[in-house]
């Protein structure tokens, strides 16, 4: 790694307000700092502004205190539902990216040469809005698409964007997270997206999601409790992640075998009678069907493809449903089964019929559904709608069990050297460092006729677009209401903290308001996000002014969850579904049986594994000098191998190794970390490296990339991205 000092320009400016108010106080410790925030507050020396992260998806929310125009500190809201009190170091680190050196600053257009040149935004608007219309004029709306990471403005200004256009073809990155996971359970559930009462839980399996890993600050509170508590908690993970120091057992389980983990689970309950049969015979059909399909997934034959031992599955399984209704199996998130393995989606199904047999949903302790609040319609007419296009979302014809609202982004993509999409716009996304290969996914957007990125860095997804927009950073903008949903559901205000830095940066809102304007369909933004923000905030009973003033975030009590056995799904018949209709038409057995992953490790060869490190998001944190002196102190861009493997391959701890996926020729070198924490038939790659862009200084050419040993395929019926499908062998270099 480079030698880097935490110290550069941006970093000082960052910390200058900190700077300042610690002069001017002296020399102070916590509770004095606290003192003399909250003196400077009362003093109206200090302004406190209620805001969200925007350094990954939870968006927790903070109160921010600014003094001369400067950032002092961030305090956690207490009164959050995923922040619960406090930022996690991510939260507190990005903040930097308002200052960054490394900022989009003006609008770029790449010239003949491949170069970028800057260009003023009349410009890029012109150009964009001349290819956006010759594209609707030769193809229609829907050879247009939209990948956007949901956030509050983000969603709703890209939706309505395209919506105006006339295209359906608004994706999110769900196909590189949770696409698999929540198109399986909706099969099984007609919903996704449940949660496990782990706080109240008498026994909880983690399937392959680590709480202090892929962090969101209330889950991992929840985790302390419940272990406190004394909840059994059982960490199944092919690698000993650090939310094992919560739990009762690990289980280094085979990656991609879940699934018959599951099914060999479910066949001890169902062979001994222990399963909730009331529930059964009354919200549920087709169990029947899965009982008999159940019969030959014994603990004996999961043991051989799970590598976990038939007496601890019999073990599990009894635990379960002795803790049963406060037992269930967590809903995971990304790695295990939200897009890694052609069997991912059936994983998530079998996973909810699992937990149907506990009787668990909706019982305290056991999963529920979060309660949730959202904004009313708005009837003044500037806020009128586009006609929802007449046409599907690509892909969903093509991938028909992928669950709605995301949508096969990679799919989509794929189309372009196709002909079928000629018009691509990416929304805080780096999709092409993320979401499937890198290499295939740049040569698609290149190939392109119209490619617009809107970053507040430069990515590898800008590099390959033609024009590349600054958004202005999270800090320096006001946003539309956040409606989260929880025991509790609550309205949260993206709030604007700082003063715009670059002048030609523009807010998100302005942006696709002036985009429309520029496509002739400015009649759908004929109004400003205080606008906007305020009525939707007064369709439940508050204004922009009454949420600033109550402190940003405001519970809805009267919408609270209340724990009662769910007796209503939101399928066709209400019911839980052992057997689905859809997913035979997919080409999927009616109820879920055993799907082995497409590839497997043989001989020499390992499963390439991934996941998050508690100080990284993605890509988008690897530029963070601060969090990136911490993955240099700690050499975190290593990649864990098997020890004991690792000496049979004359690898010692800290060698440099080589790594080569086989099925596309993909070799590249880092360090290896050779530990007894993994198991042997799979290499670990954290998830946040391997930047190939040079203007990130920071994050440039530190560690491997995990999508560049990964081929472009989708999983069938789902969509997913089978992030995990890929088989890597590995050699000391110099060997
Ligand atoms: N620090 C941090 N926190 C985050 C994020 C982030 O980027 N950084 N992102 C947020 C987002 S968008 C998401 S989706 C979540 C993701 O949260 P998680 O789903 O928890 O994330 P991962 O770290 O990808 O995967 C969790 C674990 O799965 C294990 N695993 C890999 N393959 C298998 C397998 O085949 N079977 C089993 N049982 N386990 C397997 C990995 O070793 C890893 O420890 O995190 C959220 N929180
Ligand atoms: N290599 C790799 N790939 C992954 C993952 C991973 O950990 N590593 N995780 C997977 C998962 S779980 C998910 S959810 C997806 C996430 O995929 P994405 O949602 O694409 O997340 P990031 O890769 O972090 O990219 C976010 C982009 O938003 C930009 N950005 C940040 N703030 C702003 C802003 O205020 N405005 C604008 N316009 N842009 C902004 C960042 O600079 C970055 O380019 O990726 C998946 N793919
Ligand atoms: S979990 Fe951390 S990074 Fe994510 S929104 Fe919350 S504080 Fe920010
Ligand atoms: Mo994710």
């Amino acid at each position: 790694m480079a030698e880097r000092n935490i110290s550069r320009r941006g970093f000082i400016a960052a910390g200058a307000g900190v700077a300042a108010l610690a002069a001017g106080a002296g020399a102070i410790g916590f509770g004095e700092w606290n003192e003399a925030i909250a003196e400077g507050v009362e003093k109206g020396e200090i302004k406190a502004v209620h805001s969200l992260c925007n350094s990954c998806s939870s968006k927790c929310g903070f109160t921010a205190y600014v003094k001369d125009g400067q950032l002092v500190t961030m305090i956690g809201d207490a009164n959050h539902p995923y922040c619960d009190g406090t930022l996690c170091a991510r939260g507190y680190a990005y903040a930097s990216i308002a200052w960054s050196e490394d900022r989009l600053t003006e609008p770029l257009k790449k010239n003949d040469k491949g170069e970028f040149e800057a260009i003023s935004w009349d410009q890029a608007y012109a150009e964009i809005a001349e290819k956006v219309q010759s594209i609707i004029g030769s193809d229609g709306p829907q050879a247009l698409a939209m990948i956007q990471d949901p956030r509050p403005s983000g969603s709703y200004y890209t939706k309505r964007f395209m919506n105006a256009l006339g295209s359906a073809n608004v994706y999110t990155h769900g196909v590189a997270c949770n696409m698999s996971k929540n198109s399986g359970m909706t099969q099984a559930l007609g919903a996704a997206d449940f949660t496990t009462d782990v706080e109240n839980a008498n026994m909880v399996i983690f399937l392959g999601r680590s709480y202090c890993d892929g962090i969101r600050p209330s889950s991992v509170h929840a985790l302390q409790k419940a272990h406190e508590r004394g909840c059994r908690i059982v960490m199944v993970d092919p690698r000993c992640n650090a939310s094992t120091l919560f739990a009762d057992e690990w289980l280094p389980i085979n990656p991609g075998t879940d699934l018959a983990l599951i099914l060999a689970m479910a066949h001890v309950l169902v062979e001994e009678g222990k399963y909730d049969k009331e529930y059964v015979a009354n919200y549920t059909v087709g169990f029947e069907d899965w009982a008999a399909r159940l019969a030959e997934y014994t603990p004996e034959w999961a043991e051989g493809k799970t590598g976990i031992s038939a007496s601890t599955i019999k073990r599990l399984a009894a635990q379960m449903w002795e803790a049963a209704p406060k037992a269930s199996i967590e809903q995971g998130w990304r790695a295990a089964y939200g897009c890694a393995y052609q069997n991912s989606g059936e994983t998530a199904r079998a996973l909810c019929l699992f937990n149907t047999l506990l009787g668990c949903w909706g019982v305290e302790g056991g999963a529920y559904f979060p309660a949730s609040a959202s904004a009313g319609k708005l009837e003044d007419p500037k806020f009128a709608a586009p006609a929802a296009p007449k046409e599907k979302i690509l892909g969903q014809a093509e991938y028909p069990l992928s669950a709605g609202g995301m949508g096969v982004s990679t799919y989509a993509l794929s189309q372009i050297p196709e002909g079928k999409v000629k018009g691509v716009f990416f929304y805080q996304s780096n999709c092409v460092a993320g979401y499937s290969n890198p290499a295939k996914l740049a040569e698609f957007v290149q190939a392109a006729e119209l490619s617009v990125a809107i970053d507040v860095q430069m990515t590898e997804t800008c590099q390959a677009c033609q024009y590349v927009l600054p958004d202005t950073s999270y800090l320096e903008r006001l946003e539309v209401p956040e409606f989260v949903g929880g025991k509790v559901p609550v309205v949260s205000l993206r709030d604007q903290v700082i003063e715009k830095i670059h002048p030609e940066t523009r807010p998100v809102d302005q942006i696709f308001t002036e985009l429309a304007q520029a496509c002739g369909v400015g009649e759908y933004f004929q109004f400003t996000v205080e606008e906007l923000a305020d009525a939707q905030l007064r369709t439940v009973g508050l204004s922009l002014q009454a949420l600033r003033d109550a402190g940003g975030t405001v519970a809805f009590p009267e919408k609270a969850l209340k724990f009662a056995p769910k007796t209503s799904w939101g399928t066709s018949d209400k019911k839980v579904h052992f057997t689905s209709e859809a997913c035979a038409n997919a080409g999927f057995p009616a109820s879920p049986g055993w799907l082995e992953p497409q590839v497997m490790p043989m001989g020499t060869e390992f499963r390439l594994i991934g996941g998050k490190q508690a100080i990284h998001t993605h890509t988008q944190t690897a530029n963070n000098e601060g969090l990136m002196a911490i993955t240099e102190q700690y050499g975190l861009d290593r990649v864990w191998i098997n020890d004991a493997k690792a000496a049979e391959l004359g690898i010692a701890d800290g060698d440099e190794v080589e790594l080569t996926a086989p099925a596309i020729g993909f070799t590249a070198r880092t360090r290896a970390h050779a530990t007894p924490r993994i198991n042997p038939t799979a290499i670990y790659l954290p998830s946040h490296y391997g930047c190939s862009v040079k203007e990130q200084k920071t994050a440039y050419g530190v560690g491997l990339r995990q999508m560049d040993f990964v081929p472009f395929h989708i999983e069938p019926g789902y969509g997913g991205t089978m992030s995990q499908e890929t088989v890597v062998t590995v050699k000391k270099v110099g060997a």
